[in-house]
């Protein structure tokens, strides 16, 4: 499955210093698989938004077009485009025109918008209408259970049955080609990755007993290795298997460590298990 030719992936996502977030955690991971990361900033931030306050932040909006312009100009061949926060509405925009430039590549969208029932700070109710555009053919999209109600207008569930679930990925399925819902918490009290490959009709569901700690920017450690096995040619729901076990053994090894939950998950403890 492994192939010997250099795998680059384009990572359109904003770069939060401190508290292990996005780029500062899809760099290393990606790259610990040995793919080329090819990072595409949204946005730059001292830290991440959620728990810290008074954080400064710079919109890399006009960045984007010229970014990608260029690497069109130079022939960059990217295997995956995959995006995640956006920091304005134009930056939609900006990432369809970037998917659109480089049809041959597996585009991913982790519709960043919310956790735990809450939009994050910079997120307006426009741009969340929006973010469902990005979804549109999509190989995968990777929403967590907020962003997954925010997307089908759909209340935050508490929890929700097994079946509920199934029926949320089909009808995500209507926009993306396959769907990942991550973090659902399921009736049973267990908690769930599930995933519905639209090619093959195979539907997975991961589950685990709840942790005792919750931090950000697990999402973004999971989607980074799921995508990293999936530009290896692991199936969808090898990906996802793959990709809950690595972030469950880096929350593992960070519970416990004396830290606020805000400063993030520890995964450069186990970084070495993705090589
Ligand atoms: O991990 C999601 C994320 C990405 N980017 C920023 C965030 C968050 C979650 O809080 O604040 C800036």
């Amino acid at each position: 499955m492994i192939t010997d030719r250099q795998l680059t992936c384009a990572a359109i996502h904003d770069m939060s210093g401190f508290g292990r977030c996005s780029l500062a955690v899809i760099i290393p991971i990606i790259s610990a698989m040995g793919i080329q990361c090819v990072p595409v900033p949204t946005a730059v931030l001292s830290t991440h938004t959620g728990g810290f306050d008074d954080f400064v932040f710079r919109d890399t909006t006009d960045f984007l077009v010229p970014c990608r312009e260029h690497y069109k100009k130079l022939g960059v061949r990217f295997d995956a485009i995959y995006s995640g926060f956006l920091a304005s509405e134009e930056q939609v925009d900006s990432c369809l025109d970037f998917f659109a430039s480089f049809p041959q590549a597996m585009h991913i969208v982790d519709p960043v918008m919310g956790e735990n029932g809450e939009r994050y700070k910079t997120y307006t109710p426009r741009l969340v209408e929006r973010m469902k555009e990005l979804t549109v053919g999509a190989q995968v999209i990777t929403p967590n259970i907020t962003e997954a109600a925010m997307l089908l207008d759909e209340p935050y569930p508490d929890s929700l049955t097994e079946a509920q679930a199934r029926n949320w990925l089909e009808r995500l399925c209507r926009s993306a080609k396959s769907a990942v819902i991550t973090g659902a918490v399921l009736d049973t009290g267990e908690h769930a990755n599930l995933c519905l490959d639209g090619a093959s009709g195979e539907y997975t569901c991961i589950c685990w007993e709840p942790l005792p700690a919750s931090y950000p920017g697990t999402g973004d450690i999971f989607a980074s290795v799921m995508t990293g096995r999936l530009l290896l040619g692991y199936k969808l729901s090898d990906a996802v298997r793959a990709a809950t076990g690595f972030a469950r053994r880096a929350v593992e090894v960070t519970i416990g460590n004396g830290q606020p939950e805000r400063n993030g998950v520890e995964f450069e403890r186990v970084l070495r298990e993705l090589f």
